[in-house]
């Protein structure tokens, strides 16, 4: 299906991998610390096809998914770790590590998936993996984890993908490509997709369930921030404020701002976008940056002790005089503008 697409090939491990699972029965599935709509879904789908093989399966994680994507997991089958699951990992025949691929970031989860004695495999798209599993499937120019676990499913003749297998992994790539927009989109995305939909996947649930939740409150807050909204160096800086005392009166905090800073990038024009947020659940200013093309927002991130990546980044910083801090950053962006 994927041959002609230039796409790696992972076929002989594929065939290593069902090999493994065939001889194994207590599997270990786990994922990165704060967990995504990609780790959640390919986690999910792979426990559901290790399921219809008749194997015993938990999927572990550090710490708990988000609310939104709870939809997935309708059978509440996703556990945080406990001291009570240390001999699980330990004496599993086999362990799946996915997408994720350093023991560091699935924290108390990946020191006992070191110490166990089980295989394990690490199906993945960041760059560099660590080497600590016993097959690869890794694909940075994959866009999504999820995209490698269909392939996987896919490849297997005796599986017939189930429906719910199918919504998890549309969950995965849809949340990994921000809505089929990114870059990292190949031809394999979309054919992976129209096998999935082919399933009992609905597009515009799946869609509603994940960004058509917003608090109200958070919407007011959008608005006010939205309204002072300011542009520099001929609208390509696009700066953006929220306000301690919004927030006190809308009883809102830190965690409520998640992807606040993208709508900065929505005017025209508008090359990078700072979102400046005086918290009150916290004695820090945060401070978010998104930027279109090669310009590098990372840097200045890193200037005030953060990092990220080229195009999206963030750092907190202490600040009693936010005017100060504002003009400060706009002086940053001075040698990209000017
Ligand atoms: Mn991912």
């Amino acid at each position: 299906m994927f041959k002609s697409l230039n796409d790696k090939d992972f076929s002989k491990e594929f065939k290593e991998i069902r090999d493994l699972i065939a001889k194994s029965n207590q599997i270990t599935i786990t994922a990165h610390e704060n967990p995504d709509g990609d780790s959640i879904g390919s986690c999910l789908a792979m426990r559901d096809y290790l399921s219809s093989k008749g194997k015993t399966v938990k999927i572990l994680y550090y710490n708990s998914i988000p609310d939104t994507f709870q939809f997935m997991d309708d059978s509440y089958s996703i556990k945080i770790y406990e001291e009570s699951d240390e001999s699980y990992i330990l004496t599993s025949d086999l362990v799946f590590i996915l997408d994720v691929n350093s023991l560091a970031r699935i924290r108390t989860v990946g020191e006992l998936i070191a110490k166990s004695s089980a295989k394990k495999i690490m199906i993945d798209h960041h760059i560099n993996p660590e080497s600590f599993c016993d097959i690869y499937v890794s694909d940075h120019e994959s866009a999504s984890t999820g995209e490698l676990i269909a392939k996987f499913l896919l490849d297997d003749k005796e599986y017939e993908l189930s429906d719910k297998a199918a919504r998890c992994i549309y969950t995965s790539i849809l949340t990994d490509t921000g809505g089929f927009r990114f870059q990292s989109v190949r031809p394999s995305t979309h054919i992976i997709l129209s096998e999935l939909i082919k399933k009992k996947v609905s597009p515009n649930e799946i869609y509603d369930s994940i960004y058509n939740q917003t608090k109200h409150a958070v919407f007011v807050l959008m608005g006010r921030a939205f309204a002072n909204s300011e542009l520099f160096y001929d609208g390509k800086l696009n700066i953006m404020r929220v306000n301690k005392s919004d927030m006190l009166e809308l009883g809102l905090s830190s965690e409520d701002l998640n992807n606040f800073s993208e709508s900065t990038l929505h005017v025209k024009g508008v090359l990078a976008g700072v979102l400046i947020s005086d918290v009150p659940d916290e004695e820090f200013v945060k401070l978010s940056f998104r930027s279109k093309l090669d310009i590098d927002v990372r840097s200045i991130a890193i200037q005030y002790g953060g990092g990220g990546h080229l195009n999206a980044a963030g750092a907190k910083t202490k600040s009693d005089d936010i005017d100060k801090l504002k003009l400060e950053i706009i002086d940053k962006f001075k040698s990209i503008f000017i």
